[in-house]
């Protein structure tokens, strides 16, 4: 297999830090490395004054690490600004929240340029490149402007909404028409997929060889459909390890017997964190035999705390943690336990064993891979019960979990209800069903399947291709 060179923002290089940082793009690229080894590209964590940006490379396990540094303009412009003002808000369906600034984009573009010029320096000609998530949209096209001939893929981690929401995007051909440079781009579902294969058909009229093939000059872009799954059998391995674990033990005993519900996730908006706890809120209220006798323990690691929006959840958060459990707390019983640590994988495997069930209600998210991680962990015996938003990309997998609508605070408390009323058999059922799809789907088979559609021989023209009107935006994108 020709060596892969994996390009994302951040780059987990090992020992750097220590080991439990909370993301799902990390854990499923180092996951991907493990297994093939090649090289990971991307931005060293460190922003420096203009001019001493430094270029550094290690070798750790067959796996070559390079990373770049950026100036603190650049990041603030590039990172802060465009990637997480814009296009986060934008990709996650939060027109509300949406930041355009000309200089962001600006800075974005030129970002991407300077990646351009440092990958160059370490390709070679049958390398296999595979870009990553929405702070690169543009690399592809960076890269064929100096030549580079080989295959590229791109795969994006977070949603891509309908053409009505991706129109509002100021100059949306200048970042979403450069997709067209790859080869091949794949998503976590095939709403994400028919999103884009909507918007190239109808706002930017690209000729199309198929509903998802398109023909841009003399290249073909293909959208692929690759949901991210988690390793399976490593999860349910720590989870059966948890009576070892003197942390579990202790939290366990630290519960006197109640009942624990679990949430698990980055402090983002999107996540729904401040609804789901006032969703818990409504279910102490509506449902009292229960208050004394169930825990709510969410874990959040800060992230992104420099800017705004992200402080602004956290005061809310804490505001909301503090009157649910003044209102309903014991001196014996704390309703809602908040913590904002990472923990080890272990850890939160044993956590997750322990809890009878999980609140996983983002409002919109690629995939969630806390609901696929909550399954594997559980005891087949006895297991807990997974309350899912249908807003997940996890959901398309988990039909058998307790489906709902996080903005529906009354039905998510009915769900809580139902989950930690629900009779074994029927735990063990739902679990079952779910557990089946998702070793099906196990993250070892993820990148390869990726890398086996990117560099697998173009499919024949089939026939002649469609919609052949000159696409009005592709000038603007070149
Ligand atoms: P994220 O938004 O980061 O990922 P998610 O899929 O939930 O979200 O993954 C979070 C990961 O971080 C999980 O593996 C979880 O175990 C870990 N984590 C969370 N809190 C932690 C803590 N306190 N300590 C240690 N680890 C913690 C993006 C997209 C998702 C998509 C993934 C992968 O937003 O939709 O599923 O990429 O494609």
């Amino acid at each position: 297999m020709a060596r892969v060179v994996v390009v994302s923002n951040r780059v987990a290089v090992p020992n750097r830090d220590g080991g439990a940082r909370a993301g799902g793009l990390e854990v499923v690229l180092r996951s991907f490395l493990k297994r093939n080894q090649g090289v990971w590209f991307g931005w060293s964590g460190r922003t420096v004054p203009k001019g001493e940006e430094k270029v550094r490379q290690s070798e750790h396990a067959g796996v070559t690490y390079i990373t770049a540094d950026i100036s603190r303009a650049d990041f603030q412009e590039y990172y802060n600004g465009f990637a997480n003002r814009m296009l986060w808000p934008i990709l996650h369906y939060r027109l509300d929240l949406v930041e355009f600034s000309s200089r962001d984009m600006a800075g974005y573009l030129r970002v991407n340029e300077m990646f351009a010029d440092r990958l160059l320096a370490f390709l070679k000609p049958d390398d296999v490149i595979w870009v990553h998530d929405y702070h690169f949209l543009p690399l592809a096209k960076a890269l064929r402007d100096r030549g580079v001939q080989n295959k590229i893929g791109f795969f994006l981690h977070i949603p891509f909404p309908p053409p009505d929401l991706l129109t509002a995007l100021p100059k949306h051909e200048r970042t979403i028409l450069s997709l067209c440079h790859y080869d091949l781009v794949g998503f976590q579902t095939d709403n994400d997929a028919d999103n884009l294969a909507d918007y190239l058909t109808n706002e930017s009229r690209m000729p199309s060889r198929d509903r998802r093939t398109f023909i841009a000059g003399q290249r073909t872009m293909r959208i692929g459909v690759f949901p991210v799954g988690v390793e399976m059998a490593e999860f349910e391995r720590l989870a059966r390890r948890t009576n070892r674990l003197a942390f579990a033990r202790e939290v366990l005993t630290s519960l006197a017997d109640r009942s624990m519900i679990i949430g698990v996730d980055r402090l983002d908006y999107s996540k729904g964190i401040g609804m789901r706890m006032r969703a818990f809120e409504q279910f102490l209220a509506d449902y009292p035999r229960w208050r004394g006798a169930v825990t709510y323990l969410q874990i959040t690691p800060r992230s992104r705390s420099e800017i705004r929006e992200y402080a602004d959840i956290e005061r809310r958060i804490d505001e909301t943690v503090g009157r649910v459990n003044g209102h309903y707390g014991e001196a014996s019983w704390t309703p809602i336990r908040y913590v904002n640590r990472p923990y080890s994988r272990s850890t939160l495997a044993g956590l997750y064993r322990a809890s009878r069930a999980a609140l996983v209600t983002p409002l919109r998210d690629g995939m969630n891979l806390v609901a696929k991680e909550y399954i594997a962990a559980q005891d087949p015996e006895d297991p807990g019960v997974l309350i899912l938003s249908r807003f997940a990309g996890a959901a398309v997998e988990c039909q058998a979990a307790l489906l709902v609508n996080p903005y529906d605070q009354e039905a998510v408390a009915a769900a809580i209800d139902q989950a930690l009323s629900m009779p074994l058999d029927e735990r063990r059922a739902r679990h079952r069903d779910v557990f089946n799809v998702l070793s099906e789907n196990d993250v070892k088979f993820w990148g390869n399947r990726f890398i086996d559609a990117l560099t697998c021989p173009e499919p024949a023209a089939a026939s002649a291709p469609r919609a052949v009107a000159a696409s009005p935006h592709l000038a603007a994108a070149e």
